[in-house]
């Protein structure tokens, strides 16, 4: 699978993350949801089989991106500025979902849990065997984090998915970052900017104690 000329890097993609943590270490939530669209392009490269997976991450960014675009942007800067604005308007749903199914706390936590699988899924791919398969490296990051979250039918669509991906050679060249040993390296930069991001969010959840909101 060559990578197409002129296609987009994930190198870029990557970079979103990188420009989330500001110097007061907020996470800005423009750079967020611009990672995770390059993501979701990528995503739509690797086949039609994906799309039930970038079909939901889509809706997510979209929920999140009407927020940010909306009357109260100010409040949707950064991720600590909307934990605080919903919740002290009473706009998020603590016990089930009924009069704020769709908050922006709510939303990201999808997107953070997600942002796990693709740290293990990165480290997966940087660190193992050249021969090594992508599908395993991939179902073993969702098993270790997106998997728990997910009912069975929505398991078992996954692990066929997975099946679909490329070896990892090919992977990387899709990536589309240079040969191997550059990817492997784009993806030793990237990798701490992404184990930050989700980091900074996780203690913000749990201090909020966010972190199993229906
Ligand atoms: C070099 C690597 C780049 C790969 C880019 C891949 C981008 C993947 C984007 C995945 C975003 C997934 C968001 C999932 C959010 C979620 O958990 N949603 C569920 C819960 O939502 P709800 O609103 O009901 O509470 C929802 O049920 C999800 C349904 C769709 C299936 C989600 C399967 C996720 C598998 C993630 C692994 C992606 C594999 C990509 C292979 C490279």
């Amino acid at each position: 699978m060559a990578a197409a000329q002129g296609a987009f890097s994930l190198r870029e993609v990557l970079a979103a993350f990188q420009a989330c943590v500001t110097e007061q270490r907020e996470v800005l939530l423009g750079p967020y949801l611009c990672g995770w669209r390059g993501l979701v392009r990528f995503l739509n490269g690797l086949g039609a089989i994906f799309s039930f997976i970038s079909k939901d991450a889509v809706a997510k960014i979209q929920i999140m991106e009407s927020y940010c675009g909306g009357e109260r942007r100010e409040e949707y800067r950064t991720l600590q500025a909307m934990v605080r604005y919903e919740l002290s308007g009473g706009l998020v749903d603590l016990q089930r979902r009924s009069a704020h199914p769709d908050s922006g706390c709510r939303t990201v936590l999808r997107l953070h849990r997600a942002l796990k699988w693709l740290q293990l899924f990165l480290e997966g791919l940087r660190t193992a065997r050249q021969d090594a398969s992508t599908s395993a490296i991939c179902t073993d990051s969702y098993n270790a984090s997106l998997a728990a979250y997910h009912p069975w039918v929505v398991r078992k669509a996954a692990a066929v998915a997975f099946c679909a991906l490329p070896s990892r050679d090919a992977f990387l060249e899709v990536m589309n970052v240079g040969g191997p040993e550059e990817a492997v390296e784009m993806l030793g930069d990237a990798l701490p900017h992404i184990r930050d991001v989700y980091g900074i969010t996780q203690e913000l959840y749990e201090q909020h104690r966010l972190l199993d909101l229906p």
